[in-house]
């Protein structure tokens, strides 16, 4: 495996884990103010995660919470890219969080290094727009659309049906000419994931691993986090610390987190002392 993600103008080495913060601009983070304020925020806080510690700050303009309605191309685009030029400028590793092929070739164009694509690089034209860039890509894993995902989903062995589909996706990318230190994989939690798959997920993290590639898991706050807990989404930094630290002590590389600060503390403490005997 790769001892470094290639994004770009960044090379991320993966000598240690790595922390990805997530940096949301849609209309419900920041609906009030004007879109100057809403920019500056979104800025300063893009900013405040990278002095946090973040590696890559990942930007996304549109939910993909279950039930989510899809945002129309130019609000995603006003959204996301003045964010993503302003950080790229302030030389923050930043990463865009969409589906949208034309979002990614203006947020390349606008200098980031990352493309996150939660819908695995499936739309028209997204492994096209990838292969023409040099950035960093993460394909996650999603059965069907963040407004129908959570109805009922049904596998066999989650982790085989998962690691199957993460493996197509990085084929067809390297068949689209992409050199293969450039992907990263992610299994979606949450993503048409009930409890039990998510944590079936989470316990064969090292499965995934194994195909070569490394493995990005976002569980900061999930519903699965709350389920345990009974904790709303603003109480769940304890939780979601603890499952960042079980993602990567199960072989994940890279963690997508809300709580920057406190998740990179928690790793420096379990890097220093895992091992350690008395
Ligand atoms: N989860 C969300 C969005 N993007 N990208 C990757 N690679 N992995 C994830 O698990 C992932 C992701 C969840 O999105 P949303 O519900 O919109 O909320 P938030 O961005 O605050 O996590």
């Amino acid at each position: 495996m790769a001892a470094v993600l290639d994004c770009g103008a960044f090379a991320l080495a993966l000598d240690r884990p790595r922390v990805m913060g997530i940096l949301n601009v849609t209309a419900d983070s920041f609906s009030d103010g004007g879109r100057f304020l809403a920019e500056a925020r979104a800025v300063g806080h893009g900013l405040a995660l990278a002095s946090d510690g973040a590696d890559l700050v990942d930007v996304g303009g549109e939910s993909t919470r279950p039930g989510a309605e899809p945002v129309p191309l130019e609000v995603e685009l006003s959204r996301v890219l003045p964010v993503v030029r302003a950080l790229a400028r302030e030389g923050v590793a930043v990463s865009v969080d969409t589906m949208k092929p034309e979002v990614m070739r203006q947020a390349i164009d606008a200098g980031c290094a990352m493309v996150n694509d939660v819908n695995g690089f499936r739309a028209d034209g997204a492994v096209a727009v990838a292969a023409a860039s040099r950035v960093g890509l993460c394909a996650m894993h999603m059965r069907g659309t963040p407004a129908t995902m959570q109805s009922d989903p049904h596998y066999g062995d989650v982790v085989g049906e998962v690691g199957g589909f993460l493996l197509e996706r990085a084929r067809a990318l390297e068949a689209a000419g992409v050199a293969r230190g450039r992907i990263a994989i992610d299994p979606g939690f949450g993503f048409g994931k009930a409890f039990a798959h998510n944590a079936a997920l989470l316990a064969g993290l090292d499965r995934l691993a194994a195909l070569g590639y490394p493995v990005v898991a976002g569980l900061s706050r999930k519903r699965m986090i709350g389920e345990i807990t009974g904790r709303p989404v603003g109480d769940r930094v304890a939780g979601s610390i603890a499952a960042a630290l079980l993602a990567v002590q199960n072989g994940a590389q890279i963690v997508r987190v809300h709580d920057v600060k406190e998740t990179v503390d928690a790793l420096k403490v379990w890097g220093a002392l895992r091992g350690t005997r008395q």
